[in-house]
């Protein structure tokens, strides 16, 4: 019988910036969920890969000083680039696209010139407003206190001949898909989109610009670029080889496929990308799912808040599998989280050190000290005390299983731990120790504790592989589970491990982090990143991503230099003691010492961001932050203090 396929994939990086954990966890959501649909038994095509076309790549690039196609080469396939990351978080993806290669530029020409050819792209003139961080346009209605709904950030006048898709035309057809089918899952996704997209009227969407040239060109009128949009939500057809002879998949039974996207692209995938397949006469994808966001400090991560949300970082000290599995654990798939480099550390501590991995190296070892390593076919079997466990592992399956069905990983995890938790009461209940007191009266009892615990590891072990493939593989090592004893199938059934298996106690899977060590050795990396990173790229303000209820929380005030002194053993430290107008002084450090000699500064008045939460720098705390202009002189980083009237008095706050 041939195997049911399942298409899945993660939006296509956008490489203006570098990858952060936000974007490090949607791939291992997608991934996580690919691996299921494998253990079950389905036939996957995981796709992943890159957007490289836009206005925002070509200012990028220019900034930089390179061709765009070089400044994305980099991105992608340099050093510490989207596939060396992808590589490192074992990202099993089948397939990687990149809009720039030549197979998926022809088939967007296709694309577009079928979808003008049926009548849905017409030539007019585009007049409206365009966000150029997020590539998107806007008309009037649609801007929130007249800047970009999805950023908050100013938006530019915008008029051009330009290409329209007649999106209008499918505003009934979208309506019924988002409200009549489960297309578009969070459920409460759909009410944002039709509230805010559908309710207010479909309107035709401009398709192509001629301001930049950047894009795939539209092949029957030279100077057109297709809308980066339309190009990059293409992939997951072009991939498959729909309009090009690069893949022969598209007809293949791939397509529909199930798109993973954060929540601030849902637009894009649950109202445009369905139009446009409907237009082209082409199935609409069988789902849609919406995420959440990975908060920092209330906000949306960008590049700007700092490394310590560099996935490699984290990956690198905590250990790819406990990265991966605490993005799962954590936060519920679908809403928002919070991250924090101490919630990180508490769930390793927590569930990986603590419950899975003291579960694994309690019985091992004592498979090890009371059995020599291999248990004894001998067993004696109590009901009353072993009932509960047998069955709550054998149950665990159907519950994991409707919960990852229905994209809630998070759900399937809770399933999981509870049965290890409950296999760590057995070991007190049950008191192995007690019972190697009198081997020969309650051998066999031993052995039969023992067996039942590796069972309900390697249960959960089987359901964990798709979150931490290699630990897994690690723990059915240490347990003795060859092959046949990995399979979805043996995780609905007891017993399946040789009686008389063999055990190995090997190195501990998830060792304890001390918090306090490992917070100080994170800010230590953090820092040589960031001093490795510093003149090679300089960090644009007007990337951050704000909205405006985010920004309106920072309290920016004028303050006077009191004092200024370099750090002792600090190249680059200045410490500030300054005038804030509240009467008591506030110390302020700032890297700037290769800008401006201390004792010059005395005296200024400098505007400071006042409710940062204080840091420690060399051993000095520091509570707040300088603001300073960043620009680029001949190659150079340069920086100014931003100064003000003298006459401001301290404390005055900035509006
Ligand atoms: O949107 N938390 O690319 P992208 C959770 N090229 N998810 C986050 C996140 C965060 N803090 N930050 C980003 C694009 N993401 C387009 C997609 S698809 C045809 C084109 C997610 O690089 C984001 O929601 O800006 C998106 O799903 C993915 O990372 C890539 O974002």
């Amino acid at each position: 019988m041939e195997k049911k396929k399942f298409y899945i994939t993660t939006p296509i990086y956008y490489p203006s910036d570098k990858l952060h954990i936000g974007h490090t966890y949607c791939t291992v959501a997608t991934d996580t969920l690919a691996r299921y649909h494998r253990l079950i038994g389905e036939d996957v095509m995981f796709l992943t890969g890159t957007d490289e076309h836009g206005q925002k790549i070509e200012e990028k690039a220019k900034e930089a000083g390179v061709t765009p196609q070089e400044f994305v080469d980099r991105i992608v396939d340099g050093p510490r680039g989207v596939r060396d990351l992808w590589k490192l978080m074992n990202i099993s993806n089948d397939r990687f696209i990149r809009t720039t290669d030549d197979y998926h530029v022809k088939s967007i020409q296709y694309i577009f010139r079928k979808m003008h050819d049926n009548g849905d792209i017409y030539k007019g003139t585009y007049k409206g407003k365009y966000c150029t961080p997020c590539e998107s346009f806007w008309t009037e209605s649609q801007l929130k206190d007249g800047c970009c709904p999805d950023c908050g950030r100013p938006v530019k006048d915008a008029e051009e001949e330009a290409y329209f898709f007649r999106l209008s035309k499918y505003a009934d057809k979208i309506r019924d898909l988002l409200e009549n089918t489960d297309f578009l899952e969070p459920r409460s996704r759909v009410n944002e989109m039709v509230r805010n997209f559908i309710d207010p009227g479909l309107e035709d969407l401009c398709v192509s610009r001629t301001s930049f040239s950047w894009g795939v060109p539209v092949d029957f009128d030279p100077g057109h670029v297709v809308y980066v949009w339309i190009d990059a939500l293409s992939n997951y057809i072009t991939a498959l080889g729909y309009g090009n002879e690069q893949y022969g998949d598209y007809e293949k039974g791939w397509w529909p496929g199930v798109n993973i996207v954060g929540k601030e692209i849902v637009r894009f995938h649950s109202i445009i990308w369905p139009a446009m397949l409907m237009s082209l006469g082409e199935p609409v994808p069988k789902k849609c799912f919406g995420h959440g966001w990975l908060l920092l400090d209330g906000g949306k991560m960008s590049k700007s808040k700092g490394n310590v949300v560099d996935p490699y970082i984290l990956a690198e000290q905590f250990g790819v599998d406990a990265l991966r599995f605490f993005l799962m654990r954590t936060f519920p798939f679908g809403s928002d989280g919070s991250f924090s480099n101490e919630l990180l550390i508490q769930t390793i501590n927590t569930d990986l050190a603590n419950d899975l991995g003291n579960l694994v190296s309690r019985t091992t070892a004592m498979v090890g000290k009371y059995f020599g390593g291999k248990l004894p076919a001998a067993r004696r079997y109590e009901k009353e005390k072993d009932d509960e466990l047998v069955s709550m592992a054998l149950g665990l399956r159907a519950k994991y299983e409707d919960a990852m069905n229905h994209y809630a990983p998070h759900k399937a995890l809770d399933e999981v731990f509870k049965v290890i938790q409950r296999a760590n009461k057995y070991i007190d209940e049950n008191m192995p120790w007690a019972l190697a007191k009198d081997m020969e009266a309650n051998g066999p009892r031993l052995a039969s504790v023992l067996y039942h615990l590796l069972e309900a590891t390697r249960i959960c072990g089987i359901l964990l592989t798709p979150f931490m493939p290699e630990s897994m593989d690690k723990l059915f090592a240490q347990i003795g589970a060859e092959e046949n004893c990995r399979t979805w199938l043996s995780a609905a059934m007891w017993a399946a491990l040789d009686g008389d298996v063999s055990v190995t106690k090997g190195e501990n899977l998830f060792p304890r982090v001390d918090m306090d060590k490992a917070l100080g050795e994170l800010e230590a990396a953090v820092q040589a990143a960031k001093q490795a990173e510093s003149g090679v790229e300089l960090e644009p303000q007007l990337e951050e991503k704000v909205d405006f209820d985010t920004f309106c929380k920072s309290d920016f005030r004028v303050v006077k230099v009191k004092a200024c002194e370099a750090v002792k053993k600090s190249e680059k430290l200045l410490k500030f003691t300054l005038d804030d107008g509240t009467g008591v002084d506030r110390q302020i450090l700032s890297g700037i010492h290769k800008w401006y000699e201390p004792e010059t500064l005395v005296g200024k008045t400098l505007v400071a961001i006042v409710n940062l939460p204080p840091r420690k720098m060399m051993g000095h705390e520091s509570n707040g932050m300088l603001i300073s202009a960043v620009h680029k002189e001949k190659g150079e980083e340069a920086l100014h203090l931003l100064m003000v009237d003298d006459a401001i008095p301290a404390g005055a706050k900035l509006c």
